[in-house]
């Protein structure tokens, strides 16, 4: 028995699952997880002291690599002067200002301590501006554990919001209605029906939580049309795409202005931290100024500002990383294709900057119903295989892989050379049917 079997057993005694969020289970690939024990640069070691490149990074948080020497001394520094105040602090504002002197659609920001948080909060102050109860997500799209996000969107646009979770009372869905990602038709569809009633529309801008979805050209557009139309309010949840798919965002990246953004992961750099942030008018609506209550004890904790404000700094210092991270990650799934190509299977690659994903289907994914059609079996297979190999990839197909600056080249080609050794042996040629 392994070091990290050992600590699972005794972990699913105390905690449901053994984790502390149900991805981290390994279930999805029927294996046991592996209990991590260090990181740095590009790179994991578990409790057996086995070491892994991670295409994980805590889900999107580790752009530069984990264990950042300035990151850590920032973090270090800010421990000393005591870890948290429950007071207003300098380092909150800074990091305040810096989001705001970056992203040109955020005139205010409030931090909070998850992208759930962010996204509850985002959406109470959009009702609260509009003075509107419906909301429109996307099916395939997820924005957190809130109530009112839990919904399992049934087939085609039409859907009002059904639990997809116990626990949530059907009230908390009922204004929760579902289109289709890629699909404006079925937004337009639902906005006809409700034309005063939609307070926002939700947007992963590059879907990546069913795998990594691509907006087709025109949709974000096309969103940022429809709700202007019918003045709803358009809100980027760019929890996973913020400050990765360049500084700027997928706003920046495809130019669509929304009126709220919401962040996570990066902007905490590792520690908990979301935040949501937009047009003044809009966040003036947020307690103590406007009559949107929202609050949290460690909201803007001064040690992850000062973990976030480090990492953001360096993104804002170092454009050409962007340029350096996107070009690299370019080349690595560039060859992954052609190695999916030289093993004779039509399994789809969808990628974008240093966000992608291997589909383990033939039909190309461009929504939740297409990414449905993945071999989840054969993903589970290839996806242990590659930790067996010390390639340490999302274990479940509906995620993302997540490239980082420390991810070097070797690493990068080690890594297409593994899955090629899994491919090539894989039964089955789906070029020659
Ligand atoms: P958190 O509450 O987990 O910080 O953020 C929720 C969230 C909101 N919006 C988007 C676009 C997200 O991707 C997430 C969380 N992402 C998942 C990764 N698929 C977190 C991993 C997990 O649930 O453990």
């Amino acid at each position: 028995m392994t070091k990290s079997e050992k600590i699972f057993e005794e972990a699913v005694r105390f905690i449901p699952g053994g984790v502390n969020s149900p991805v981290r289970a390994f279930g999805s690939i029927g294996s046991t997880p592996r209990m991590i024990a260090r990181a740095s640069g590009a790179k994991l070691w578990d409790e057996d002291g086995k070491e892994y490149i991670d295409f994980i990074g805590s889900w999107g948080p580790m752009i530069l690599g984990h264990s950042h020497p300035e990151v850590l001394e920032a973090v270090i520094d800010a421990c000393a002067r005591g870890l948290s105040f429950g007071a207003a602090t300098k380092i909150e504002v800074e990091m305040a200002k810096l989001i705001c002197d970056s992203i040109p659609s955020i005139d205010m920001i409030r931090m909070v301590n998850s992208g759930t948080e962010a996204v509850m909060s985002a959406i109470r102050a959009a009702r609260g501006f509009t003075g509107r109860d419906k909301i429109i997500k996307f099916t395939g799209c997820y924005h957190g554990h809130s109530d009112g996000l839990l919904v399992k969107a049934g087939s085609g646009a039409m859907t009002s919001g059904i639990p997809d979770s116990a626990g949530v009372p059907s009230g908390c869905t009922r204004d929760t209605l579902t289109a289709s990602y890629n699909d404006l038709d079925s937004v337009e569809e639902l906005f006809r029906q409700f034309p005063e009633e939609i307070a926002c529309v939700i947007v992963e801008p590059v879907a990546a939580n069913m795998g990594v979805v691509l907006p087709e050209t025109g949709f974000l557009e096309g969103l940022r049309y429809l709700c202007t139309k019918y003045g709803a309010l358009l809100i980027f949840d760019e929890v996973i795409t913020g400050f990765r798919l360049a500084f700027g965002g997928a706003q920046e990246y495809f130019g669509v202005r929304p009126d709220l953004t919401t962040y996570g992961k990066i902007i905490g750099a590792g520690m908990p931290v979301g935040a949501y942030g937009g047009r003044r008018e809009i966040m003036e609506m947020v307690a103590p100024v406007g009559p949107v209550y929202q609050a949290g004890t460690l909201s803007g904790n001064p040690v992850a500002m000062a973990a976030g404000f480090a990492q953001l700094s360096i993104l804002r210092d170092h454009p050409e990383y962007y340029r350096e991270l996107n070009e690299k990650a370019d080349i690595f799934f560039k060859k992954l294709s052609v190695a999916v190509e030289a093993a004779g299977k039509n399994y789809q690659i969808n990628h974008i900057g240093s966000l992608g994903c291997l589909f383990f289907t033939g039909e190309p994914v461009r929504d939740y119903e297409s990414a449905k059609t993945s071999d989840t079996a054969r993903y589970a297979d290839y996806c242990n295989y590659m930790i067996s190999r010390g390639i340490y990839l999302a274990p479940a197909q509906f995620e993302a892989m997540f490239l980082s600056m420390a991810h070097t080249t070797e690493q990068l080609d080690h890594t297409v050379d593994v899955a090629m050794e899994y491919l090539a042996a894989e039964e089955g040629n789906d070029r020659q049917q």
